[in-house]
């Protein structure tokens, strides 16, 4: 026993893996070994290749350079025009449009801005009504809190231009944000967050360039999250939202006339919602931001209505219910008025919740179908109370 010869770097390797097992508590002890291994050797093999000429083969999803493999002389030329960084940069943007589900990502390390009391409550305040971060464990939204990082902005500034990579995901806490679309060369106006909300979702979801130009309109503060946490906790959920959701969006009737992938686009930006019985869902009158399908239990449709000579009745007379699979609150946000009824649970209901720029990107191809419903309240609303005037506003 006395000549058995610990090999150099063998205690550095373990302590490692126990000092990475005991800040993230895999629940797999020998899978994240084979994870926690494989990045430190690929990190070696970084090590060692970065010393060489060449560009980085070694990246996720980029195969080893063989001899029939090898770029040629033009293609070389080619790539001394691209930075190195930019190259690595393109081959991750590729490599994880490909592979949500890669567990890579777990062992990243986690991302940590430290924040005050004060400031992890307004951060926890404006991320409470973030539909993306509602379907996640307490522990990944806890993660993604301690990774977010403040931003203050001034008037005129562009937080996003359309076109470029997508760096971070932002949740707004306060200021008026313009979103402008290019249309025909043209930057139109086509929407404006007021105060609430999240925007920058899609390019780190999808791998695509940003889809939209966002400019502040006024001083305000944004809590901004980085690509790779983003890619690894909200990305790794969407999987998983796809995985639980796909059965039931393809019940609902409403969506029937969309693609496969669109109805999926629909799942990756959905928040879940629970309301107890009797709970408020929408309230008459109030300004519109959110569509609703019921995933489980019902809701009631109560209005209070003018009377003849114009003066609002108080008494709500209950108009319509829905259950599973129907959806409600379109009618606000395709009007662009007021909501028309308020809204309650009927036992616990469970909702799936849209916010309107989604509602407008995703759900145009079935506007037809809705504006056809929209008219039936029309109908019925002039056979209940004689008029139709609290639809029409
Ligand atoms: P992103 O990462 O592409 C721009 O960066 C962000 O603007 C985008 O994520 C969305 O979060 C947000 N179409 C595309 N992106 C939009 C839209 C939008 N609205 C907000 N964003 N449309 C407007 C819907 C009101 C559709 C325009 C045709
Ligand atoms: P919203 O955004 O105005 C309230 O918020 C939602 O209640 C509304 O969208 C519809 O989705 C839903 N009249 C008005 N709103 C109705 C009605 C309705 N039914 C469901 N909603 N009528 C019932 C017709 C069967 C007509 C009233 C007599």
């Amino acid at each position: 026993m006395s000549n058995l010869e610990i090999p150099v770097g063998l205690k550095e390797l373990l302590q490692g893996y126990t000092v990475e097992v005991l800040r993230r508590k895999p629940p797999n002890l020998a899978e994240f070994a084979v994870q926690h291994f494989t990045l430190v050797l690929e990190s070696q093999r970084k090590e060692q290749q970065s010393k060489k000429p060449s560009t980085n083969p070694e990246q996720k999803g980029v195969p080893f350079e063989t001899d029939s493999n090898k770029p040629n002389k033009d293609d070389e030329e080619e790539e001394e025009k691209d930075s190195v960084s930019d190259i690595l940069r393109s081959v991750a943007v590729c490599a994880e449009a490909y592979n949500p589900d890669d567990d890579k990502d777990d062992a990243e390390p986690q991302v940590v801005h430290p924040k005050t009391d004060q400031q992890r409550q307004r951060l926890q305040d404006a991320c409470k009504d973030i539909l993306l971060f509602k379907t996640l464990e307490k522990e990944q939204f806890s993660e993604i809190l301690d990774a977010m990082f403040e931003v203050f902005v001034k008037p005129q500034e562009h937080i996003i231009d359309q076109g470029d990579d997508g760096d971070n995901f932002y949740v707004i806490e306060k200021g008026v944000y313009d979103i402008f679309v290019q249309k025909g060369g043209v930057s139109v106006c086509v929407g404006q967050y007021n105060n609430k909300g999240s925007f920058g979702e899609l390019a780190l979801m999808y791998n695509t360039p940003r889809a939209a130009t966002i400019i502040a309109t006024q001083e305000g503060a944004l809590w901004a999250l980085d690509r790779a946490t983003f890619h690894r906790l909200i990305v790794k959920n969407n999987a998983k939202k796809r995985r639980v959701y796909e059965a039931f969006i393809e019940c609902v009737p409403l969506l029937k006339s969309l693609e496969l992938a669109e109805r999926m686009k629909i799942v990756d930006v959905l928040g879940v919602r629970v309301f107890r019985d009797g709970e408020c869902i929408i309230t008459q009158g109030d300004r519109a931001d959110c569509f609703y399908i019921v995933e489980s239990g019902e809701v009631k449709i109560m209005i209070k209505t003018k009377t003849k000579t114009g003066q609002q009745n108080n008494t709500e007379v209950e108009v319509a219910r829905c259950s599973r699979s129907q959806y409600f609150g379109e009618l606000a946000l395709v009007t662009n008025k007021p909501r028309a009824a308020s809204v309650y649970a009927v036992g616990e209901t469970k909702c799936l919740v849209m916010d309107i720029q989604a509602f407008e990107r995703l759900l145009g191809p079935c506007m037809d179908i809705m504006k056809r419903n929209i008219s039936q309240y029309e109908d019925q609303l002039v056979a209940l109370f004689g008029h139709s005037d609290d639809l029409k506003h």
